[in-house]
């Protein structure tokens, strides 16, 4: 039988959105893992080395880390309906870096400050350690002016994407544009009770919105954390060996690295190079509770050292 896709995850969780919404586009049956929203996380880490940000997929021993990675193993393996707008594949890969960085820092620090006293001293002690530094509330409650600013612009983008009347921010059909803009818009909508005010102004942004809703979350079915594990430790990774010949650094499978995020949960996950590409790379890593796993990460926005 083959592996199920699992995605480890938190229904509150945006970036988990992103993945949701396209196992909705592609029909993908998929098995939900709701992990804790904060750490410790002791079924899932034996899987990722170490690795602490939400979502992670895992599909038999193969650990997929960061949404862009997973969004690039589902395309892979779904390849229809795509989610790379003609002409535009390049682009549509690259709208990550506007969406998970500069748009989301601006949500996040939007709804935290919005939220203000009512965020839980111990998810705030969960997010300083993930961050590295302070989660100040009230500085990003003092920021809310121009944090409202600064969605306003991003917004205006997307409204201005759409003006020609078009359905999806690519043309004719959803792609990946339309998900990674719509994690954010997702993220306003649950948790800041103003938001159709903020929204107000961005007719084409709210019927968008209301396309994206239906889409859906394919088909999903509940598995427990530990479930997950057996399976990991059960089976055998899938990966097979994938050289870069090009790799501006010489790295070639076999070799021992260590990688981590280069913004926020640097933690690094040791292993042994197994594929290699100027989007991937990929980890083989033993552990006395997951057996033998290989972990996967995107290159963008994360950093590959030497052991
Ligand atoms: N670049 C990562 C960012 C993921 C991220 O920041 N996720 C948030 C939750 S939506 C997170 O990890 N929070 C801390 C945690 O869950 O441990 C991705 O695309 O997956």
């Amino acid at each position: 039988m083959p592996s199920p896709i699992i995605l480890h995850h938190f229904d509150e969780s945006p970036f988990s959105e992103k993945i949701r919404v396209v196992f909705g586009l592609k029909d993908i049956a998929w098995t939900s893992v709701r992990i804790s929203r904060i750490m410790p996380r002791p079924d899932l880490m034996p899987m990722t080395g170490g690795y602490r940000r939400t979502p992670v997929m895992q599909i038999g021993a193969d650990i997929y880390c960061d949404s862009q990675c997973i969004l690039r193993e589902l395309e892979r393996r779904f390849p229809q309906p795509s989610l790379l707008p003609d002409g535009s594949t390049g682009l549509a890969w690259a709208s990550a870096m506007w969406t998970d960085r500069s748009f989301f820092q601006n949500t996040v620090n939007l709804v935290f400050g919005s939220l203000a006293d009512k965020v839980p001293q111990e998810f705030i002690a969960d997010r300083e350690k993930l961050r590295g530094a302070k989660f100040d509330v009230a500085a990003m409650t003092s920021a809310i002016a121009q944090m409202r600013d600064q969605l306003r612009t991003h917004l205006q983008w997307i409204e201005m994407q759409l003006a020609d009347g078009r359905a999806w921010l690519g043309g004719d059909t959803a792609c990946l544009f339309d998900v990674n803009a719509y994690m954010n818009v997702w993220y306003v909508r649950q948790n800041m009770p103003d938001a159709d005010a903020l929204l107000a102004e961005f007719g084409h942004v709210r019927a968008w919105e209301t396309r994206m809703r239906a889409i859906g979350h394919g088909r999903r079915s509940e598995m427990s954390t530990a479930e997950a594990l057996s399976i990991a430790k059960d089976a055998v990774p899938q990966t097979a060996e994938q050289a870069d010949p090009r790799d501006p650094n010489g790295r070639q499978p076999g070799d021992r690295v260590e990688v981590m995020p280069d913004d926020y949960g640097k933690i690094k996950v040791g292993g042994e190079i197994v594929a290699l590409s100027p989007q991937h790379i990929a980890i083989r890593r033993h552990d006395p509770l997951a057996g033998d796993v290989v972990v996967h990460f995107p290159r963008a926005g994360f950093l590959v050292l030497p052991i």
